[in-house]
């Protein structure tokens, strides 16, 4: 049974150790395809460094924020890896595969400030979380801006999912607690969130 805030269903631990090590593995392989880098939005360079698998990958550039079906190198996103399409269909109960999962990584000083998901085309479509490594500090407004907001660390194996209403709550990472787990070699926070694009 989920915890539930605001909507957001939060499956704690929902990966093991041994399940996070696997991931952290296929991520790897997906990274040395599709390497990290770190979008500029208008508000200048974000501190969080991204890749994507999938048929989709999320870009932003001085001309706004958008989905691209090659990696900005040029080539085709790599697949999104087996294990994660399995946990989407466990937990979301969908036939359909999600077209994107956006790979998230946060060194210790990097942070993502509130907004919403609305890059998509149906916002019916849940989104899946799964976070690996350092502990984050979730943070969870409402639909409209400002207002109060709760906050909740995610934690290494910990999977969230945003179904329903809760689906275009604003909602940010304020800082990660670096030294907090021991999965990543380098240390730093991954998020995965998998979404339908179209
Ligand atoms: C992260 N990522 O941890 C954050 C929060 C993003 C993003 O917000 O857009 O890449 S992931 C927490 C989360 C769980 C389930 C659904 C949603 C966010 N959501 O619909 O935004 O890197
Ligand atoms: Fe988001």
């Amino acid at each position: 049974m989920p915890l539930n805030i605001r909507g957001v269903e939060i499956y704690p631990q929902q990966l093991d150790r041994p399940a996070q090590e696997a991931l952290v593995e296929e991520l790897r392989a997906v990274q040395a395809v599709a390497p990290l880098f770190s979008p500029r939005t208008r508000g200048g360079q974000m501190s969080v460094r991204m890749t994507s698998a999938g048929k989709y990958g999320w870009y932003s550039d001085g001309r706004g924020y958008r989905y691209e079906s090659t990696h900005p190198g040029g080539g085709d996103w790599p697949a999104i890896p087996a294990s994660v399409l399995a946990l989407w269909h466990e937990l979301t109960g969908l036939d359909r595969a999600p077209d994107c999962c956006l790979v998230n990584y946060y060194g210790d000083t990097a942070r993502m400030g509130l907004h919403q998901d609305r890059d998509e085309a149906d916002f019916s479509w849940p989104v899946m979380s799964v976070s690996l490594g350092d502990d984050g500090l979730f943070r969870i407004g409402n639909e409209t801006r400002g207002g109060k907001t709760e906050s909740i660390w995610l934690a290494s194996g910990d999977v969230a999912l945003l179904t329903g209403p809760s689906r275009l709550v604003h909602h940010g990472i304020d800082r990660i607690r670096p030294g907090s787990s021991t999965l990543l070699a380098k240390g730093g926070r991954i998020n995965l969130t998998c979404r339908v694009v179209d």
